[in-house]
């Protein structure tokens, strides 16, 4: 019953969709691609806040499981929660907690985490929120800045997220940074074992077993859940920070990430054709694996474990982090197998929700939290924990490697998992879970809820459905689909540059794939609207894809990314800045909603946790917003995120009227009554060519082009309402060069938040450039060469004042430069193939800067 005749599917993106009152701030990039359209996309979304971001954005999936449904969909507003805005030029990081904190990195990036959101968000159809988080830790120097702090698998899931967008050039351009990275942690290598080493607590697990082994009188273990802090000679002695760090320790999870990168690093090399490069980090790869072979595998509970540093102490008791190492291919022969499997047993890891990650026979293990408010790793079920066990079965199940964990053991796991994701019945993630309780046990308010430190997505595209992502043109699946499942569709995923779609449908009566070119029973694979491959039955797929994916993956990497001017990662400091007149004040003396929160770039519309600013309690029936930027830009919109809680009992509502000023008092929008306000959803207005005669323009959408430094938004209250804004965006298309300014740029950071620290906030913009006093930097970030190429380029600092910068390329080479009076001062530079970040440091007197321009050769 194969099909062989093809029709091209004439639905363009987006253009079936209902939501159409609510309008695009940008063209997706991938716009020009084709799909196909059996489901109906809306019906999955229409009750999330911006429903138009996920018609753009996430592959549409249709599955008889509704659990797995829900708790997609909802993990794909998850990752839109956690999705921030940095600034012009530096795009988008992803975030591991909803609101900063005093213990992440640079721009609320954590570590930790990024690696998930590496793999998960390669899902996503808009490639740069991926590729944009990834250098800041190859250029942008996140480890840099913070030092490292945890340990991390980016290098693997760098090399991941090439595998499923094919962008082959992306990553071999990262090679560089990629190398530099993984040399910082050298210091955490022993001389004397060659293995790295963290505390649990920096391997991002606190409380767990090396630190009960250690923790007790002596160093020797814990005996006593409470010793009323009695000491040693008292009959206590219990050293609770040690219990909660953790000593140093050789961990099964970070040497695999080590060895891993290492591997990636070498694979690199080898893609450009540095053999020597590639041979010397793939023989470093295999020693260190060998040394965690011989040193973090127990012969005598047959599993990896922890070995404390210096010591060596062998923790020989059943973590987790065990089974981490075959999710990075390590471990993967029958010796090892067999260990794993004799972990999966009710007194191991087995639980009703998730795994343990501390096998329950284990002494120390705690299913109900004893010793903190939040995080404990001996026993407690973990998102972060599960989906990497999650990909360690699937690797094994899915290539017949083990009678134990086999496809129905994989889909028992992965089911527990789903309905862990939940909170009195409706989809939810926070940090911890209690594994046999119905019950999140790290889950304080205002902080925990939507905690993006795992996947789903993934585990759901290569673990269940089985699609391995990897280079070439051919596509690969081994899916784990439960064999008595008579249908499901994957619709819009991303691939090599292409949109591809899946359909199974065992006796060809669920979905009308008639239009399509196959009106048969059976498994169909689409590429840009197009049947290319059908085959009867639901096994594995390996089959070379329609189109070259070199060429494809390259048309779409080279989209132009449109860029939000009014995000400041530093707001309230610098520019550019938002305020407003009125601030919802109700103690008094603290402004609960203030009016930079519409431009830190966090944008989502829950009641807890909060994420806007309102007028509410104002004595106006209208609020001022004023929108200053650090130099007259070009605009033709402005996008607002409007919050809307009447549906939760709230009082705020779309407002009434609109109406946006620019810097001359030209009205350049207004819109009274504001009919198309869609409450919960990004709404962008396009200016209209203000009257000559001074009065309200009334001429909606024209997209007149502006140039202005000011703006002034003043929205009037519906009646009986007030008004709310999450976010305020201007989107403009991408500088290309060779003139950045100064101005433009990033000055100093935050290290964590408020809470963390902040370094070289200490700038002034003025004068068209930025006068940088004592300690300050300005960051200016996608700063490329005319040819977008690697090599050499000579880097002019128009500048002045009377004092020294230091002129840092991907936070790795400096080079000083000296102003005394307003110059011209040329550098040459090294440049790496695409966007550079480029920071000026002050070192000495107070320099000023007013633009880098860049030229080739
Ligand atoms: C390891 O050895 C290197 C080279 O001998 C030395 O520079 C470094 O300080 C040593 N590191 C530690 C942690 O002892
Ligand atoms: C698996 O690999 C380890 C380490 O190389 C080795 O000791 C063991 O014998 C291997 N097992 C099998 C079944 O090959
Ligand atoms: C998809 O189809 C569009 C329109 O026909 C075409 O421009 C594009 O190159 C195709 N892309 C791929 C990957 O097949
Ligand atoms: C898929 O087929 C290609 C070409 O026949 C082959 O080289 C490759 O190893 C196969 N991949 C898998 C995972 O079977
Ligand atoms: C695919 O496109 C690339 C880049 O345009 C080209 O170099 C290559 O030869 C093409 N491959 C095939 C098989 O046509
Ligand atoms: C907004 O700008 C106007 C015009 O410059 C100014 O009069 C007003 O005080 C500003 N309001 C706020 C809240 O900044
Ligand atoms: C202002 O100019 C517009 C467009 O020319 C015109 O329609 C409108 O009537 C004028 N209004 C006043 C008050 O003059
Ligand atoms: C212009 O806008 C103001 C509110 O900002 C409103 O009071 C006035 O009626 C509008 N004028 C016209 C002609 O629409
Ligand atoms: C900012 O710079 C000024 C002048 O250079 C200096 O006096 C001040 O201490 C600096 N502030 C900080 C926080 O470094
Ligand atoms: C620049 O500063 C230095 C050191 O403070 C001072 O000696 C010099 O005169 C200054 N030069 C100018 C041009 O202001
Ligand atoms: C929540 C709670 O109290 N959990 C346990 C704490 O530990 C004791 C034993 O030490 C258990 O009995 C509790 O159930
Ligand atoms: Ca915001
Ligand atoms: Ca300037």
């Amino acid at each position: 019953m194969r099909s062989t005749s093809t029709v091209v599917a004439l639905i363009a993106l987006g253009t079936g969709v209902t939501n159409a009152t609510v309008s695009r701030p940008y063209p997706p990039a991938d716009s020009y691609l084709q799909t196909t359209n059996f489901l109906n996309h809306s019906s999955y979304v229409q009750d999330l806040d911006d429903p138009q971001w996920y018609l753009d954005n996430i592959p549409f999936i249709d599955v008889p499981d509704q659990s797995m449904s829900d708790v997609y969909y909802y993990r794909t507003s998850v990752i839109k929660r956690h999705l921030k805005w940095v600034a012009e030029g530096q795009g988008w990081v992803s975030t591991e907690f909803i609101h900063p904190v005093s213990w992440s990195s640079k721009f609320q990036s954590t570590p930790d985490s990024a690696p998930h959101h590496v793999v998960e968000l390669r899902w996503l159809r808009d490639l740069n929120y991926v590729k944009n988080h990834i250098q800041q830790y190859t250029r942008g120097g996140v480890e840099k800045l913070s030092g490292v702090t945890f340990t991390h698998y980016m290098h693997q899931a760098i090399y991941e997220h090439a595998q499923s967008t094919g962008d082959i050039d992306f990553l071999t351009s990262q090679l560089d940074g990629m190398i530099a990275m993984y040399e910082l942690w050298d210091k955490l290598r022993d001389n004397t074992t060659g293995l790295y080493h963290r505390t649990p607590l920096q391997d991002a697990q606190e409380y767990s077993l090396p630190g009960f082994l250690v923790g007790g009188p002596s160093g020797g273990a814990m005996h006593e859940w409470d010793d009323f802090g009695l000491s040693a000679s008292q009959g206590g002695g219990n050293n609770y920070g040690l219990i909660w760090s953790g000593p140093e320790t050789y961990r099964p999870s970070m040497n695999a990430y080590m060895v891993a990168g290492a591997r990636v690093i070498g694979q690199i090399a080898a893609m450009v054709g540095n053999n020597s490069l590639s041979h010397t980090w793939s023989q470093y790869a295999g020693d260190l694996q060998t040394k965690m072979e011989n040193m973090l595998y127990s012969q005598e509970l047959n599993f990896w474990i922890d070995v404390v540093e210096h010591t060596n102490l062998r923790c020989e008791g059943r973590e987790l982090i065990g089974t981490y190492p075959y999710r990075f291919g390590i471990g993967m022969n029958e010796t090892y197998i067999r260990g794993l499997e004799a972990s999966l047993t009710q007194e191991g890891f087995l639980s009703e929700f998730g795994p343990t990650t501390l096998e329950q026979t284990n002494s120390y293990f705690t299913a109900l939290k004893n010793t903190t408010y939040c995080c404990v790793w001996n026993g407690q079920s973990w998102p972060f924990s599960t989906s990497v066990y999650l990909d360690t079965l699937a690797r094994i199940a899915r290539n017949g490697l083990s009678s134990i964990i086999t496809p129905a053991f994989f889909n028992q796991e992965m089911t527990k998992y789903t309905l862990t994701n939940y909170k009195d019945g409706v989809p939810y993630t926070a940090e911890s879970h209690y594994p046999s309780v119905d019950g999140w046990s790290g889950d304080t308010g205002n902080h925990s809820e939507h905690y993006l430190h795992s996947t789903y997505l993934n585990n759901i595209f290569t673990d269940f459905f089985g699609i391995v992502p990897d280079f070439g043109d051919t596509l690969v699946l081994q899916p784990l689909v439960p064999s008595n499942w008579s249908h499901f569709a994957i619709e819009n995923l991303p691939y090599h540059g292409s949109l591809l779609s899946f359909v199974w449908d065992q006796d060809g009566s669920h979905y009308k794939t008639g239009t399509y070119g196959n009106s048969s029973a059976g498994f169909s694979i689409f590429s840009n609207g197009t049947l290319f491959h059908h085959q009867p039955t639901l096994c594995a797929v390996n089959v070379t894809l329609p189109f070259n994916t070199t060429q494809a993956a390259a048309t779409l990497a080279s989209q132009p990314e449109w860029q939000n001017i009014v995000a400041n990662p530093n707001s309230p400091y610098n520019l550019p800045r938002i305020t407003a007149t009125d601030c919802l004040n109700l103690n008094g003396d603290f402004c609960a909603f203030p009016a930079w929160k519409m431009n830190d770039g966090l944008l989502w519309y829950d009641t807890t946790p909060d994420n806007r600013w309102t007028n509410n309690q104002s004595q106006y029936p209208y609020g001022t917003i004023n929108i200053t930027l650090p130099r007259p830009r070009k605009m033709n919109a402005i996008s607002l995120a409007i919050f809307d809680d009447t549906d939760r009992g709230g009082v705020a509502a779309c407002p009434a009227g609109v109406k946006v000023v620019n810097g001359k008092g030209e009205v350049v929008a207004y819109k009274n009554p504001w009919t198309d306000c869609v409450g919960n959803a990004l709404n962008t207005i396009s200016f209209a060519a203000p009257m000559a005669n001074g009065t309200n323009t009334t001429t909606p959408d024209t997209g007149y082009t502006v140039e202005t430094g000011f703006l002034q938004v003043v929205l009037s209250d519906k009646l009986r309402y007030t008004t709310a804004v999450t976010e305020i965006q201007i989107w403009v298309p991408p500088n290309t060069g060779p003139r950045y300014e100064a101005e433009d740029g990033v000055i100093g950071t935050f290290i964590g938040s408020y809470e963390g620290k902040a370094t070289g906030l200490n700038g002034t913009i003025e004068n068209g450039g930025v006068t940088l006093h004592a300690g300050a930097w300005v960051e200016l970030s996608d700063v490329r060469r005319a040819d977008g190429g690697a090599g050499k380029a000579q880097l002019t600092i128009i500048g002045g004042g009377n004092g020294t910068v230091e002129v840092q390329m991907n936070w790795l080479t400096n080079t000083t430069v000296s102003f005394q009076g307003p110059a011209n001062k040329t550098i040459e530079v090294e440049m790496w193939r695409g966007g550079n970040w480029v920071d000026l440091l002050q070192t000495s007197g107070t320099p000023f800067v007013d633009a880098v321009v860049v030229s080739d050769g």
